[in-house]
């Protein structure tokens, strides 16, 4: 039986990536550089998860050199714009995830987060939305920089699942990317995948249910998911 329901946080609990893809050109301004990430580019970028990793193949695609500590310091100025954009209230969560969060947590379920991004985002667009008691709602947190490798890498579910202490059968994880239905499959998780705008062509087979919006999401709906597909 499931007890425990894993979100990921960017693209599935709210449409975030438009704000990050704004944070990130901002902060480039900022270090007085000319790239610009349009749309179409970011949505090419996004197979890379996690900014540091994003920012570091952009400079190797275009015949960089990657000095780490430069991209630290870049990533931690659009960290800062990003969360100064979200604390202002930019990102609402997905019509449906509030309702799903009372209704689950009224029949007694776990809700946890395994996201890729890290952990001053996750505080700032909970905190926002949900308000400072954000983490009664979700005890156990996993985020990109307390694993060593991120998504499509299974580490930052298996992280949830220790904390959980939960075995995966018992768990579903929900999904808006390719990468992010990947991860969760390889740490043995059924996935509920929901497309958010920057995951309109990815790939979501290995889901065991695709919903076409969070409105769709129900508790009824977990007691349907077979824990093994
Ligand atoms: C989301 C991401 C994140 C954000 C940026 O992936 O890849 O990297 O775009 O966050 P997922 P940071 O939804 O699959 O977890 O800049 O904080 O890394
Ligand atoms: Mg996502």
């Amino acid at each position: 039986m499931i007890d425990c329901v894993i979100f990921d946080m960017d693209g599935t609990l709210a449409e975030t990536e438009e704000v990050h893809r704004i944070a990130f050109n901002r902060a480039f301004a900022d270090f007085g550089l000319d790239w610009n990430w349009d749309v179409a580019l970011y949505r090419q970028l996004l197979k890379v998860t996690g900014g540091k990793e994003r920012i570091t193949h952009f400079i190797e695609q275009t015949g960089g050199v990657a000095d780490p500590e430069f991209v630290a310091r870049l990533h931690r100025a659009k960290t800062d714009i990003y969360t100064g954009m979200v604390d202002a209230g930019a990102v609402p969560l997905r019509p449906g995830v509030v309702d799903f969060i009372e209704a689950a947590r009224a029949q007694g379920l776990t809700l946890a987060i395994a996201t890729t991004t890290s952990m001053p985002n996750i505080e700032s667009l909970l905190k926002s939305t949900l308000g400072a008691h954000w983490r009664d709602i979700f005890p156990v947190v996993g985020a990109g920089d307390m694993v060593e490798k991120k998504k499509p890498a299974p580490d930052v579910y298996e992280l949830a699942l220790r904390e959980l202490g939960k075995p995966a059968e018992q768990c579903v994880a929900i999904e808006d990317s390719r990468n992010g239905v990947l991860s969760a499959r390889a740490a043995g998780l059924p996935v509920i995948a929901v497309r958010s705008t920057y995951s309109s062509d990815d790939d979501l087979s290995a889901a065991a249910v695709e919903l076409p919006d969070c409105e769709a999401l129900t508790v009824d709906l977990l007691e349907r998911i077979n824990p093994r597909s």
